[in-house]
């Protein structure tokens, strides 16, 4: 074996030592992340009270969060802005018409895990929205991850859709709903377990509420909030740093070889 042979076995040893170190990187990040999760605060309902909630025609008197009316809402302070929201949602199947609002959107359930007051203008927030569409065949509900159009105010007529999901045709009911947001502004939503939609959005840094809306007798429950996001594969931080270690291990290689000639 000749020296510049030998010069390569050792730098080929030591590039698959880094990318094993990046590799392990990334499995400690992940797993600190989900030992250290922490919840902030949850609600189940199940003392059919609404203590703690600011609310607007809906009550919890069946030990879930239910509207009682159309455009029912409740709120209540919370300024996570990276960690997991869970929650069970009630999906479900209505007639529609513009007598009942549908043109605006204002009666489907929708949960915006992070918003500021939903009375204030203008409205920021990020939410995971349900809506429904009509096939020929039924009826399909949909789930959406939706945030304010920054030149408008109202939730329902100036959002803008980051990501969408179709759920099978009249698969209503009790859903539960997984949402992690990372401090990259990369936002996860699992449907029962399995992962439907993601987005990276960072133009809202900021949350002073936990509001839900929904159509008359929708309802949520076992919301619980926790301040570490849940571990979502490759994350945008993760990605990053993959990135600049790649980078490093790529200059200092240049950097030998240049020395060497
Ligand atoms: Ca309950």
């Amino acid at each position: 074996m000749n020296g510049k042979n030998s010069v390569e076995v050792i730098w080929r040893k030591r590039a698959t030592r880094a990318l094993a170190l990046v590799f392990l990187l990334g499995i400690l990040i992940s797993t600190t992340g989900l030992c250290s999760a922490a919840e902030v605060w949850s609600d189940n309902f199940d003392d059919c009270n609404c203590e703690g909630w600011t609310i607007d025609s809906c009550s919890a008197a069946d030990g879930t969060l239910r509207s009682l009316s159309t455009g029912g809402f409740a709120c209540r302070e919370s300024s996570i802005t990276e960690g997991t929201w869970s929650f069970d949602l009630e999906l479900k199947e209505y007639v529609s018409g513009p007598e009942l609002g549908f043109e605006m959107g204002a009666v489907t359930p929708t949960v915006f895990f992070m918003s500021t007051h939903p009375e204030e203008t203008p409205w920021y927030f990020y939410s995971v929205y349900s809506t429904l569409v009509y096939t020929q065949t039924g009826t399909k509900p949909i789930l959406e991850i939706r945030k304010n159009n920054a030149n408008g105010g109202g939730a329902f007529t100036t959002w803008v859709k980051l990501a969408s999901y179709d759920l099978e045709e009249d698969d209503f009911g009790w859903k539960h709903i997984d949402v992690a947001r990372t401090a990259g502004g990369q936002i996860t939503v699992w449907l029962n377990g399995t992962m439907v939609m993601q987005a990276v959005d960072n133009e809202i840094s900021t949350s002073e509420y936990f509001v839900f809306m929904a159509n008359e007798d929708m309802a949520i429950d076992n919301i619980v909030l926790d301040d570490v996001p849940r571990f979502a594969g490759i994350t945008v931080e993760l990605l990053a740093v993959g990135a600049v270690v790649s980078l490093v291990i790529v200059a200092s290689i240049l950097w030998v070889w240049r020395r060497r000639g």
